[in-house]
């Protein structure tokens, strides 16, 4: 089975790499798809990418992804502190749903703290800068049991519970 990925941005991280690199880094959006393109290559898996100031936008995006992709890697930006629509939206989209955020949200002020699409995901990952995304691409994968087997055995077989 090749993986269908469907990987969502929110509003202003088309401006990433531009503005306040202490919090977010110098690395842009158009650096890091190139970079969730070549994992995708590693991992035998089809991508599509996406970015948009818009919340409607945003949901047409994961209401399209019921049909075209098996697992969703969002990154709500601004929006997971306030879009019930997009909680409402990620509960319908049947597959796994990463959440992603490039800084650690728990260690920002109180505006930015808490998550509530969170809530409608299967996993969170946040903190790691850009390689977030790698990571979360990576975990996708293996949740719909896609991962190549030409990788080695730590990164494909999960720890027993
Ligand atoms: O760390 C993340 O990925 C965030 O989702 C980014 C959001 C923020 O509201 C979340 O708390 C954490 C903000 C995205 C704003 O993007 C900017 C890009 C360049 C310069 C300034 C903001």
């Amino acid at each position: 089975m090749s993986a269908r990925l469907m990987i969502l941005n929110g509003p202003n991280l088309n401006l990433l790499g531009t503005r306040e690199p202490h919090i977010y880094g110098t690395t842009t959006l158009a650096a890091i798809e190139a970079r969730c393109r070549d994992t995708a290559a590693l991992l035998g898996a089809s991508l599509a990418f996406h970015q948009s100031n818009h919340e409607g936008v945003l949901i047409d995006h994961i209401h399209a992804a019921r049909e075209s992709a098996d697992a969703i890697i969002i990154n709500p930006a601004g929006f997971s502190f306030t879009s019930i629509s997009l909680i409402d939206a990620l509960k319908i989209f049947g597959g796994p749903i990463i959440e992603l955020h490039i800084s650690n949200i728990h260690a920002r002020d109180e505006l930015h703290r808490h998550s509530i699409t969170s809530g409608a995901a299967t996993a969170v990952i946040c903190g790691l800068g850009p390689y977030g995304y790698v990571a979360a691409m990576l975990a996708a994968v293996q949740r719909l049991g896609a991962l190549p087997a030409a990788l080695p055995a730590p990164l494909r077989e999960p720890v027993a519970s």
